[in-house]
């Protein structure tokens, strides 16, 4: 069995003017699908075939650098591109609403300590928001780590993840990053969120 690049659940332009189109085909066609060639690649003939992303991911540290980068790099890219929607944003309902409210207050200031953490994560990376024992984390990771793997400072199931890297933004934003995840908040698809906090509480 090998990976396999997602289909993109909507078009390259579907998230303009908050995420320009060359940015996705390019995000999506070539640098998600390096990741996924490239971890083919590094697990071909081993044990790992036979494993899921998210289970490589919590036993990371057993393998070699090849496959955390581009194991970490495909299972971010595939949560990254589900958790955003076009006609998205505004705020969630129901059970995630009010765990955000009991644990920081108002979504604006989810909103303020994520950006703070994605602006302030030098070089490349990603920000999260994670559940670790029922509770929300905000934390951030260096190149394509995640909050999954066993090597992580901050670890959790993460249910929101901004891609931080230069390539994700550069098009639209150049070094713009802070604008970038301001705009980000607005094609956040807050149902898959949701569900996604669901299954990890
Ligand atoms: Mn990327």
């Amino acid at each position: 069995m090998s990976f396999e690049l997602p289909k993109l659940p909507y078009a390259f332009n579907a998230l303009e003017p908050h995420i320009d189109a060359k940015t996705m085909e390019i995000h999506h066609g070539k640098h998600h699908q390096a990741y996924v060639t490239n971890l083919n690649n590094a697990i071909a003939g081993t044990d790992a075939e036979k494993m899921s992303i998210e289970d490589i991911c919590k036993n990371i540290s057993k393998f070699g650098a090849p496959v955390r980068n581009n194991g970490g790099g495909h299972y971010n890219h595939s949560l990254f591109w589900t958790i955003m929607a076009p006609n998205a944003g505004g705020a969630p309902t129901g059970v995630l609403a009010d765990a955000i409210n009991s644990t920081f207050c108002s979504l604006d200031k989810l909103k303020e300590e994520f950006n703070k953490a994605a602006v302030s994560r030098f070089g490349s990376g990603w920000a999260w928001l994670i559940v670790h024992d029922g509770k929300l984390i905000i934390t951030s990771t260096p190149n394509q780590d995640n909050p999954l793997m066993d090597i992580a400072e901050v670890k959790g199931n993460p249910i929101l993840g901004l891609d931080v890297w230069e390539h994700a933004y550069y098009l639209n934003y150049q070094n713009r990053r802070p604008d970038y995840a301001s705009a980000f908040w607005n094609v956040i698809n807050w149902n898959e969120v949701a569900s996604l906090y669901s299954k990890a509480k």
